[in-house]
């Protein structure tokens, strides 16, 4: 089975969590979802149950670990998402292609700010442009099937 890390802004910003909601839900139709919480209403900025940040980035980056596809959400401009973005760029350069993980970047081009050119101008992932959540589906859909069967 497919394990997802899907990744998205946590205190970079809340505002685009219902759409994390409906991303997560896709795509528990593909596989396990690591990181349902990113989704979650209820995680505010301020914290998430007694846990210390560094007990955060640890068990984060052990899930990432698990992983065999990071899927992440970036028009929220996030320094978390945008490292475990480039953990896995890095770390895939130094593994054989069948342990590589499979890297999807969801965006809402927006009028007024552009995405970072570390992720709009990076060869080592995909980018798939929406508006709608249906149109992130879709793009959902198109990435997992380049893996199918192999
Ligand atoms: O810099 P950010 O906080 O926006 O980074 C968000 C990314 O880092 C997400 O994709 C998560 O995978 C990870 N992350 C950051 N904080 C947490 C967290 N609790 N729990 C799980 N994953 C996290 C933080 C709660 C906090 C507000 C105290």
């Amino acid at each position: 089975m497919n394990q997802i890390y899907f990744a998205g802004s946590i205190r970079g910003g809340r505002d685009d969590v219902s759409i994390y909601l409906g991303i997560v839900e896709h795509l528990k139709t593909h596989g396990h979802v690591l990181t349902e919480h990113v989704a979650d209403k209820s995680l505010t900025l301020m914290g998430e149950g007694g846990l210390s940040d560094k007990q955060i980035h640890d068990r984060d980056m052990n899930w990432l670990s698990q992983a065999n596809f990071l899927v992440a959400e970036v028009t929220q401009a996030s320094l978390g998402v945008g490292y475990e973005i480039g953990r896995i760029v890095e770390r895939n350069k130094w593994v054989p292609e069948w342990q590589r993980k499979n890297i999807l970047c969801l965006y809402r081009p927006q009028i007024d700010k552009k995405l970072s050119a570390m992720i709009s101008g990076c060869d080592d992932l995909r980018r798939v442009k929406y508006q709608t959540l249906e149109q992130a589906k879709y793009g959902i859909d198109t990435f997992f099937r380049l893996f199918e069967n192999r």
